[in-house]
């Protein structure tokens, strides 16, 4: 502990617990675990120092950024030293030339997006954490988002990356060169690695072009296929489109109850998919064109000024956060074929019901990518019983356990539905060459088997 003090300042050594609480619970509250302490580096020199010193007192390290996650993998199993990025703020001025920029870890996503737009620019990634997630989470994570269809998730955006690995060594690779085969890409081994491999400390990320001027229509539908019928008109007839999202009636009912939200329509319908299109010139007409010939549409609003697209997504952004105001959900975060997703979304309900009765579930997502996310609310003890039967018909369905959320510590018991057995052992000797004595976040993302994984 005094040699962490050495380190990083003793006020950045925080050991009270009401001072680590705030780190040691997720933010749906499902996840806790107890920290031996929470240690706070400023630098890369800092993180490294701190890690070498966990190394040679072969001390587990978790490691956290905003604490956004959804599936407990940034949160202490028990016993760990909790290594919080969140003072790794250095924000290096837009490369014009390059259109990429340098961010330290602990960047928010928010400060990121604001930085690139003062420079005429813009990143890649949005999601409605954007406040408080931060650029080294993202990257461990390989976060996804509303705009994964135009620009793909984290890792297509990530060009570099400065980390430092288990013995305290520092890897760093922050040139972004666009063209670059010179041997194994560390960068993108790391990016959904969840901080098992390496503590990212810095990121060198490619911008795109900002898009300012922006149309978002909210359409309601008379399901899942009209739904996937809608999504298919707009990708033929939109070239613009950046975000293409799903939520049905029970899950606006939470949402207009919680925020005190008017009814988009006069009527209620089974389904809705937010649109939205990015361009230079307004992309109104197209949208509304679109939309005026597509059979699939039993309504739709649209706008395109700011207060009112914001209107507009906020039924859509608004769902996590109504639904931890009615309980811990149990969280599943799913992807499917396109062509698996009105029958999975149909016979998700009764697999929740069989194995909790009195459960509800609530479903929206990211339609574009099969996404879908499964909150299940008053599960009770039948959490673990309500992810096992979700799961099992996930990968019946050809799909993913973990779309974007990663595994952390709440799919490990599942991941061997997505990955082969061949996969997870690759999977076990990577991390047995980077971390061979198990030291970086123990329990996340592999099945025990692995060194202390
Ligand atoms: C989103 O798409 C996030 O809004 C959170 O991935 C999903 O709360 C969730 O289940
Ligand atoms: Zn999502």
């Amino acid at each position: 502990m005094k040699e962490l003090q050495e380190i990083v300042g003793a006020s950045h050594v925080l050991v009270d617990p009401d001072l680590r609480a705030p780190y040691e619970t997720d933010w749906t509250g499902r996840f806790t675990g107890r920290a031996a302490c929470v240690v706070r580096p400023a630098t890369t020199g800092e993180v490294a120092a701190v890690v070498a010193a966990c190394a040679k007192a072969g001390t587990a390290i978790v490691v956290q950024g905003g604490n956004t996650g959804l599936v407990g993998g940034a949160v202490p199993g028990g016993g760990e030293v909790l290594l919080s990025l969140a003072r790794l703020r250095d924000l290096d001025p837009v490369d014009r030339l390059e259109s990429q920029v340098t961010a330290g870890a602990g960047v928010t996503l928010e400060t990121l997006q604001e930085h690139a737009r003062a420079a005429g620019l813009d990143f890649g990634v949005d999601l409605a954490a954007r406040s408080a997630a931060t650029v080294g989470g993202l990257v461990a994570t390989n976060a996804g988002g509303i705009r994964v269809l135009r620009y793909g998730s984290m890792r297509s955006q990530v060009t570099g990356i400065e980390a430092v690995l288990a013995d305290g060594s520092v890897v760093s690779r922050l040139t972004g060169l666009a063209k670059d085969n010179t041997g194994y890409d560390l960068p993108q081994l790391l990016c959904g690695s969840e901080g098992t491999l390496a503590v990212v400390t810095k990121v060198r990320l490619r911008l795109v072009p900002l898009l300012t001027a922006r149309t978002v229509a909210l359409v309601a539908v008379a399901g899942t296929e009209a739904a996937l019928d809608l999504l298919a008109a707009a990708r033929d007839r939109l070239p613009a489109l950046s975000a293409a999202e799903i939520f049905y009636a029970d899950g606006l009912s939470l949402v207009r109850a919680h925020a005190g939200l008017a009814a988009p329509f006069p009527d209620d319908h089974p389904a809705y998919v937010v649109l939205e299109c990015a361009a230079r010139v307004d992309p109104t007409d197209d949208v509304l064109e679109m939309l005026s010939g597509c059979d699939a549409v039993a309504d739709a609003t649209v706008a395109s000024d700011a207060a009112g697209r914001a209107r507009l997504w906020a039924y859509r952004e608004t769902h996590t956060e109504a639904i931890n105001a009615a309980g811990v959900p149990v969280k599943l975060d799913v992807s499917v074929p396109l062509a698996e997703f009105p029958s999975l979304v149909a016979r998700l309900p009764a697999t929740v019901t069989d194995v909790a009765p009195a459960a509800r579930t609530v479903l929206f997502g990211h339609v574009n990518e099969g996404n879908m996310h499964v909150n299940v609310l008053d599960a009770g003890d039948r959490a673990e019983a309500v992810s096992d039967a979700v799961l099992t018909l996930v990968a019946a369905h050809r799909g993913s356990i973990s779309s974007e959320h990663g595994v952390g510590r709440a799919k490990v018991p599942w991941l061997a539905l997505s990955r082969s057995a061949a996969e997870i052992d690759a999977m076990r000797r990577i991390k047995a060459g980077l971390d061979p004595a198990g030291l970086l976040n123990p329990g996340v993302l592999l099945p025990p088997g692995s060194p202390r994984g």
